[in-house]
């Protein structure tokens, strides 16, 4: 009797067991970033913010359309190359992803879009600003940052109309970014009635900068504006030292990074530069930016570069979208994502027709014994 209770009890168990386990839902999603190359600090800080969100939502729990679900991150290094940025597109799509978080940079997250939207597969890249990104018409497109529009433009009249700037030079590394971020300064610059003194270009590479600064140098600039990612502006500041240029030093959120102050070194002067992340937090949200910050050096023992925070928000907004349609399938949860109101450690996403986030807000910063530094938080909108 007793025998035919424990056989009974372990047949239950065994069905309880195997229920419980066809009643869990693996989902993958997404996650693109130039882990190697000269923004690898960058792409592995994004990186990190992914697989931060993925161990929370793992670690809290979360039941779609009855179901427990496990969420893996399927991680994929663009090394910053439209190619390569296409070539990871096309490996997640294959890979059967319900969603993707990335690319960072501008230059591969649009030629990559066309996959993702081709396939009916959302995109929230937390960091590409170019604002042809969310232009295409392409209902899978998202973005969880303010763009290019708001960045240049804020920039270009605080150069003028804050800092008054006289004379005003221009670099950019002519990626969709760089290219973009600093003709949309350029334009504000004039707009504002400012004067721009030399433009000249470089590329996403170079490490020699001596022939295009000793045209800037002869133009004795205040400001030379750069367009492109800190890996460049670092060695450009210190060979402005040398040069002699004693200029301000102002640029997008590709140099906004912790990474600066290490990559400029003694090129580097306190309160000499000034930059802009496209996102920002004021008051009382400022608490949720913080405890993610802390949380996030007490995991990596590192601190934030500059996106991890949107990566994450980026992340979390897509599953909000899925719990929302209560489905995990891309063409479900896509309309509940267009439509999604979430409070983030950015602040409130909801995007507009586009896929761009509303009421976007910037923050300028500089950099005072080798911190960045914060100046105010402005709204993108009235930049616009
Ligand atoms: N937004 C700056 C870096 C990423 C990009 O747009 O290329």
């Amino acid at each position: 009797m007793a025998l035919n209770k424990i056989i009974l009890a372990s047949a239950i168990a065994g069905l309880f067991t195997t229920s419980a386990s066809a009643q869990e839902l693996v989902v993958k999603i997404g996650h693109v970033a130039p882990t190697t190359g000269s923004i690898a600090h960058l792409g592995k800080d994004n990186e990190n913010g992914f697989k931060m969100a993925i161990d929370d939502l793992n670690t809290k729990g979360v039941t779609i359309g009855g179901k427990k679900v496990k969420f893996e991150g399927v991680m994929e290094d663009d090394a910053a190359d439209p190619k390569q940025g296409t070539a990871a597109a096309q490996k997640l799509v294959d890979a059967k992803v319900a969603g993707v978080i990335g690319h960072l940079n501008s230059g591969t997250s649009i030629p990559a879009s066309k996959i993702y939207s081709d396939a009916g597969i959302p995109q929230i890249s937390p960091s590409a600003t170019n604002p042809k990104f969310t232009r295409q018409s392409f209902k899978t497109t998202f973005r969880v940052v303010a763009d290019d529009t708001a960045l240049g433009g804020t920039l270009g009249r605080y150069a003028v109309n804050t800092m008054k700037a006289k004379s005003i030079a221009v670099i950019d590394d002519r990626t969709a970014y760089g290219q973009g971020v600093a003709d949309e300064f350029e334009k504000a610059v004039k707009g504002a009635g400012g004067k721009i003194v030399g433009r000249e270009f470089t590329n996403d590479k170079a490490t020699d900068f001596q022939a295009i600064l000793t045209k800037i140098k002869a133009a004795k600039p205040d400001v030379v504006f750069f367009g492109g990612m800190d890996a460049v502006a670092g060695p450009m500041m210190k060979q402005m030292k040398t040069l002699g240029i004693n200029a301000k030093f102002m640029g997008g959120d590709g140099i906004c990074t912790e990474g600066l102050v290490k990559l400029a070194g003694d090129g580097m002067s306190d309160g000499q530069v000034v930059c802009a992340e496209a996102g920002g937090v004021e008051g009382s949200k400022k608490k949720a930016m913080e405890d993610f910050k802390t949380r996030y050096k007490t995991k990596y023992n590192l601190d934030v570069q500059v996106y991890a925070p949107y990566v994450y928000d980026a992340t979390m907004v897509m599953v909000e979208a899925m719990k929302k349609a209560n489905s995990t399938e891309p063409a479900k949860y896509l309309p509940a994502l267009s439509s999604v109101s979430y409070d983030g450690v950015t602040g409130k996403i909801a995007f507009d027709n586009k896929g761009d986030i509303k009421n976007g807000a910037l923050t300028l910063f500089t950099y005072k014994e080798g911190k960045r530094s914060e100046i105010s938080v402005v709204q993108a909108a009235a930049g616009k």
